[in-house]
């Protein structure tokens, strides 16, 4: 699994020869704005598992102190299932990977402050580059397309969370398209979550991810080829999935392919709630009316639409929406250690 030894010559002529011969990993080298965990940086190179894990479910879904012992949770559910967790975020003006407990603890516990950013592709020069007006520097919990420009940077290719952003309701008068949809159209990582909210647009996401050239496919296990793209809080969305995946192996399978032929695009699998965590689509749906409602009113729009919408549904549904979202981000962690782990198999 090693590569042998090559004399400086001998690579210097290699390279002039195949000027398109890629390393096996890219991993950036550590700079004032940018650190991967020794942890992490390690097991990237011995090309064991590792699973990337977002911020922005911490610092702008739940308050402290569960943030923290739902992240702790989710560390220990990526390691008891044979991964690396690499917790991504931005703390005290640096963009981490691999997020050790202290840190961890600091940046879930700044959750709403005004100094605690949510951070998607636009906003990290920002965070980084930039200091607060009382001259500290900016925590932030990465979104799914700022946490994927951070794994891929540092070698990752294997990504789980709860639930994807996608093409808003109204979004062909609004234009409200979350940037995870255009960072999977140019990033090569897989993300593994529990499809769109279903206050989105299902049909519309889905054909914004073909445009972009994003890999779809949804867990079916065993459930034969007709499953439709679920919905983060049920299982159904009466949107069919494009294509789907027996198991991990295939996804890793399909991971593998799509990164050795060198596409720059990302892969988004879609790995179902479990069935007794699904909640009722009636009351999902009266929520969801309900909670875009209160937006509307309010006059919530762009980066703060997810984080209110989902707050909403939290007190309309008597928390059971907060529950549920539990217990999928935890199912689609296990999920991602396992895909990792058949995924390092393959580049062994
Ligand atoms: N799902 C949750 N809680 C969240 C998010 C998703 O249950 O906080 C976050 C993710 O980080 C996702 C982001 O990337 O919302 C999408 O936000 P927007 O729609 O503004 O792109
Ligand atoms: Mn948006």
């Amino acid at each position: 699994s090693r590569s042998p030894w090559i004399c400086r010559a001998c690579l210097a002529t290699a390279r002039r020869l195949t000027p398109t011969v890629t390393p096996k990993r890219q991993i950036s080298s550590n700079s004032r704005y940018f650190q991967v965990s020794e942890e992490v940086r390690q097991a990237i190179a011995e090309h064991r598992p590792v699973v990337a894990l977002e911020t922005t479910i911490y610092t702008h879904g739940y308050p402290y102190p569960e943030n923290l012992s739902l992240a702790a949770r989710l560390e220990s559910l990526v390691r008891t299932n044979g991964g690396v967790p690499a917790t991504i975020g931005i703390l005290e003006g640096v963009a981490r990977v691999g997020l050790a407990a202290d840190e961890l603890m600091r940046l879930v516990s700044s959750a709403g402050d005004p100094g605690t950013l949510k951070l998607s592709r636009r906003d990290l020069g920002f965070a980084l580059g930039l200091r607060q007006p009382n001259g500290q520097p900016f925590n932030g919990g990465t979104t799914i397309a700022g946490t994927m420009i951070l794994a891929h940077m540092a070698g990752i290719k294997v990504f789980a969370t709860g639930g994807l952003g996608g093409v808003h309701r109204g979004a062909e008068t609004t234009m409200d398209v979350s940037a995870d949809l255009t960072e999977l159209g140019r990033t090569p990582v897989a993300v593994i979550s529990s499809g769109c909210k279903a206050f989105l647009d299902l049909p519309k996401t889905l054909e914004y991810l073909e445009t972009q050239g994003v890999a779809v496919a949804t867990f079916a296990d065993g459930r034969g080829n007709n499953v439709d793209f679920p919905a983060f809080w049920t299982r159904e969305s009466g949107v069919p999935s494009p294509k789907t995946l027996r198991d991990e192996t295939e996804a890793a399978r399909v991971i593998h392919a799509h990164c050795s032929l060198g596409l720059q695009s990302g892969l988004s699998f879609a790995n179902p709630i479990p069935q007794h965590h699904s909640l009722p689509l009636e009351v999902i749906e009266a929520g969801i009316y309900e909670a875009l409602q209160l937006a509307n009113t309010a006059g919530i729009t762009g980066a703060a639409a997810t984080p209110y919408i989902l707050s909403k549904m939290k007190e309309i549904t008597g928390n059971d929406s907060v529950e549920a979202n539990r217990a999928l981000i935890e199912s689609n962690v296990i999920r991602g250690a396992k895909v990792a782990q058949e995924l390092s198999r393959l580049e062994l």
